[in-house]
């Protein structure tokens, strides 16, 4: 049943007056204002790091989707500002909260910043508003961690007074065919009020919304999205791991197999999992299920397979240069790109920095070289990137192509190099059966 609330609600959002803010102004946050800003509302974005709030007053973006000259024309005219200070929530009719869900170091989810922000939220929460969180979590979040702590406000019914919902982002940064505002977006409401109103609210600024029954299934779709996905990498994985026991050439089996017009998916294997999505996602969902006596058995396997391709890798370069007399511990080893996946400059999670650390314990002499990522500073270790790729190329008694950045003169590292361990068949046929070369 719709109220006077409801409608007063809907048509500022249709008429587009109604007053924005976004919680949390990362590669996800920055991006969404901007898209409900050229849309037409005004949008403040919200967040704790100064530095970031001062880049986007000033015109400038720190978020590689973003351009200087959008962030300096939407500021300058007025549709776009940024603020360290809550209390801008006040003024607000519709609230996305786009904050980090990362794993604790016991490998459980820390909810902290969801839960920090609904608490920023809850004191500014009034009549007529509704709030729409993105951050990937397990099913349940928005009805348990948000909805409990926003209906502690005195008086106010959800799906009456406000409006809550649960919308997954589905930011890939660096990617140009798919953004914001044309990736088809899933918006699940606690009620149905609430779903009716936050899918208009999106639909103003966005190609597509999906609207869902409730916000369980919303969180659980964007599980399924980068669950589906970790499982098919560890398939893959593992995969790698057979054909080397089989001495068959598992780039060469997934070629063939990618020529299936249906029926299947081509995954590549790889050094291990990284990124702040796919290797983390399913472990929210493992654990959620934990709680409820059920073990995710897919997802723990295919974790243990990633999370062990590091050491897999290892070994790759442990047993090339065995091969050819020298033992890895005093060996010069350059590993070739350590982003989390190919031209970026993003290192979260990267299987780069294990196969680093797995090298430094054996006594090999690691040094690295990424075009994105000038520094590293990882546990116990720091290493710069080196200066004169081609000349450390040549004095490497083996490099290892960890990231395959499409920037590297494969080519030349091939006719450079003495011995490539090459992870990601970046060399491709050049690399296949040739006597400097060891793939995955
Ligand atoms: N990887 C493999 N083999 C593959 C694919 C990826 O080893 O076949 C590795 C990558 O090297 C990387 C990790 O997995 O270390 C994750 O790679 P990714 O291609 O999944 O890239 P992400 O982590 O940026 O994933 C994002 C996700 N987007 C969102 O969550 C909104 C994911 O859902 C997208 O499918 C993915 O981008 C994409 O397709 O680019």
């Amino acid at each position: 049943m719709e109220n006077s609330t409801f409608t007063e609600l809907m048509t500022k959002l249709e008429q587009r007056t109604a007053r924005v803010v976004v919680l949390g102004l990362g590669y996800v946050g920055l991006p969404l204002a901007t898209v409900f800003c050229e849309a037409g509302f005004r949008v403040v974005g919200i967040d704790p790091v100064e530095e970031k709030v001062n880049e986007i007053n000033s015109g400038r973006s720190y978020v590689l989707d973003i351009p200087d000259e959008q962030v300096d024309r939407l500021v300058k005219s007025g549709l776009l500002s940024a603020t360290t200070d809550f209390s801008a929530l006040k003024d607000a009719d519709a609230v996305s909260i786009c904050v980090p869900t990362p794993l604790r170091k016991t490998g459980d989810p820390d909810l902290s910043f969801i839960v920090s922000a609904t608490e920023s939220l809850a004191p500014y929460l009034h009549k007529g508003m509704v709030v729409v969180l993105e951050s990937s979590t397990y099913p349940g979040t928005t009805r348990e961690l948000v909805l409990t702590r926003l209906c502690e406000v005195g008086g106010l019914q959800v799906g009456k007074d406000f409006f809550l919902a649960f919308s997954p982002e589905r930011v890939d940064p660096g990617r140009k065919d798919w953004t914001t505002y044309n990736t088809p977006k899933v918006v699940g409401g606690i009620t149905s009020a609430c779903t009716k109103i936050s899918a208009a609210w999106y639909g103003q600024a966005l190609k597509t919304v999906v609207p869902v029954t409730s916000t369980e299934v919303a969180e659980m779709a964007k599980l399924l999205e980068n669950t589906f996905r970790m499982i098919n990498i560890g398939l893959v994985n593992e995969l790698a791991i057979m054909c080397d026991r089989l001495g068959i050439d598992v780039w060469e089996v997934i070629e063939a197999a990618a020529t299936k017009p249906f029926g299947f998916m081509k995954f590549t294997p790889g050094p291990g999992l990284g990124g702040h999505c796919i290797p983390i996602d399913p472990l929210y969902l493992s654990w959620k299920l934990r709680s409820l006596n059920y073990n995710a058995r897919f997802i723990e396997l295919a974790s243990e397979i990633n999370t062990n391709m590091p050491r897999f890798a290892l070994g790759k370069i442990q047993d090339a240069l065995n091969d050819r007399g020298k033992p890895l511990k005093g060996s010069r080893v350059l590993v070739l790109g350590v982003a989390y996946k190919p031209d970026i400059d993003d290192l979260r999670e990267s299987p780069a920095l294990d196969v680093i650390g797995l090298l430094r314990k054996k006594g090999a002499q690691v040094s690295y070289h990424d075009p994105y990522i000038p520094a590293i500073s990882h546990d116990d270790w720091t290493l710069q990137s080196v200066e004169d790729l081609m000349a450390q190329v040549k004095t490497a008694d083996c490099v290892a192509v960890i990231t395959n950045h499409s920037s590297y003169d494969y080519p030349a590292i091939l006719e450079t190099a003495s011995l490539i361990v090459d992870t990601r068949n970046a060399l491709g046929n050049m690399g296949r059966d040739h006597p400097k070369v060891v793939r995955l």
